[in-house]
């Protein structure tokens, strides 16, 4: 064994990085994600089609390519209080891609350090870059592709983001995880299980472990800077940003221990505003309240557009005047969003004056569309096991 690989290893987990593999930097095969591209599951994340090739193969990132390093660092919170939204866990820290970087930094440094690497060797990223993150992950024998699709440890179960260093040291690669009785790609250690697929309110999952990001919550509440297609809208439930369903009923989780967390920074007071707090954000307190955050990058329109959907669906109508505002409020997007959240709170006479005023049609279909009533779909929903942050 390379006592130097070992030495690499223990400097980046004395780092904070709770796992540290390596895997040889041959192409991946195309792991679906031509497919994928192909049946336009990404939706308007344009910048996945231009660097697919990349995502394959590292090489053509960083020419002499030999390794890749992946590492992951485990986020579980431990039990969040209740709020008034439901928020990926994920999002409940100051920006990961910022607070990871450094130690990026000072990983590029061990590699210069012990192997002599100058600083053109290597490349990093944190989920930004051309690199097809899960499957580099897999190889390195991180953890298996769940039927979910999330790279899941045995030793930390979903909640575990991933970064990758791109390398022209020569690393000797770690074993994937293997069963002797299958060969499956997806759902390794799944098993006969599919609560995953079963759970997903929204149906984002054409087949085990490939999401339609057109359909999948995180897409909609994150990437999506327009509307939401309004049957996507009462599946949202209280999930106002990212989206954990299929990730919180996988049986792996047991295993998972709260993270030590060096690269990571809290936030778990995000969980207690309210959605009458949400709705009332202004652009200076939405700076304030969501500062070195990722959500800030959904920016206030998108936020309160998402809120709209959780107040529509929370069949509270104590949100209706609220909402009768933002009916009015100066982007369409938002009020767009608002009337639908109205008028599925059965507020529909409420808009009379909104009405009257609207000119822009996209709005206009909102108040022509039909909408199901928010007391109707929680009885009917796969809601249930969702509320717990
Ligand atoms: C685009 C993107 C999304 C999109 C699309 C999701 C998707 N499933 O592709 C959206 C916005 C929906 C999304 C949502 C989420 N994301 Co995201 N996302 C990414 C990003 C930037 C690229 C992913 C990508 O290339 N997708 C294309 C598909 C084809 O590839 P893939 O799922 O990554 O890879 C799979 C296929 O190759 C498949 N596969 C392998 N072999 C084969 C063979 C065949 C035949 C087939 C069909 C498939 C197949 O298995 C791979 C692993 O799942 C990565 C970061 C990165 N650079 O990789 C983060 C990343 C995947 N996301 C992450 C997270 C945390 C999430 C959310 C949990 C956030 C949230 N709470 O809201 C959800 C989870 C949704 C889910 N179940 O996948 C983490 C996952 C960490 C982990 N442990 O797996 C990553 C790695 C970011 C990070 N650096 O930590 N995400
Ligand atoms: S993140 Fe939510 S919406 Fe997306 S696939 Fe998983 S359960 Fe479905
Ligand atoms: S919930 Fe079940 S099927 Fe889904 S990833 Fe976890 S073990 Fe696999």
């Amino acid at each position: 064994m390379d006592p130097r690989r070992e030495e690499l290893r223990r400097r980046l987990s004395a780092l904070g990085f709770d796992d540290v593999r390596f895997a040889a930097a041959t192409p991946l095969a195309g792991e679906g994600l031509q497919d994928w591209l192909g049946a336009g599951m990404q939706g308007d994340m344009q910048w996945m089609e231009r660097t697919a090739e990349k995502r394959l193969q590292p090489d053509l990132v960083l020419a002499g390519t030999r390794s890749v390093i992946m590492l992951g660092v485990n986020y579980w919170p431990g039990k969040l209080p209740a709020g008034g939204a439901t928020w990926a866990r994920y999002a409940l820290h100051e920006d990961y891609h910022d607070t990871m970087k450094p130690a990026l930094a000072a990983a590029g440094r061990a590699l210069e350090e012990i192997y002599g690497a100058g600083s053109g060797d290597y490349r990093y990223y944190v989920d930004t870059g051309p690199v097809l993150e899960r499957s580099w992950a897999a190889r390195a024998g991180l953890g298996f592709v769940g039927k979910n699709a999330m790279l899941i440890s045995r030793r930390h179960g979903n909640w575990l983001f991933l970064a990758s260093i791109l390398t022209r040291v020569e690393l000797a690669p770690d074993e994937p995880i293997r069963k002797k009785t299958s060969d499956a790609t997806i759902g390794l250690l799944c098993g006969k299980c599919t609560r995953c697929l079963d759970a997903c309110p929204t149906n984002a999952f054409p087949q085990p472990g490939v999401v339609d990001a057109r359909r999948c919550i995180s897409y909609q509440t994150i990437e999506n800077k327009g509307v939401i297609p309004r049957e996507l809208r009462p599946g949202i439930g209280a999930r106002i940003y990212g989206c954990d369903v299929c990730l919180e009923v996988c049986p792996w989780n047991r295993f998972a221990q709260a993270g030590r967390r060096m690269l990571l920074t809290a936030r778990p007071e995000l969980v207690q505003l309210t959605l009458s707090e949400l709705l009332e954000l202004t652009p200076a307190r939405f700076a304030e309240v969501f500062r070195r955050t990722a959500i800030k990058r959904v920016k206030l329109a998108g936020l309160l557009r998402n809120a709209c959907i959780v107040a529509g669906n929370s069949g509270d109508r104590s949100l209706l005047p609220q909402l009768v505002r933002l009916a009015g409020h100066e982007l369409p997007l938002v009020r767009g969003h608002a009337v639908w959240a109205v008028r599925r709170l059965g507020g529909d006479d409420l808009l009379t004056a909104a009405r009257v005023a609207e000119t822009d049609p996209a709005v206009l279909e909102e108040y022509r569309a039909e909408v199901e009533s928010s007391k109707f779909e929680t009885r009917n929903s796969k809601e249930g096991a969702e509320s717990e942050n």
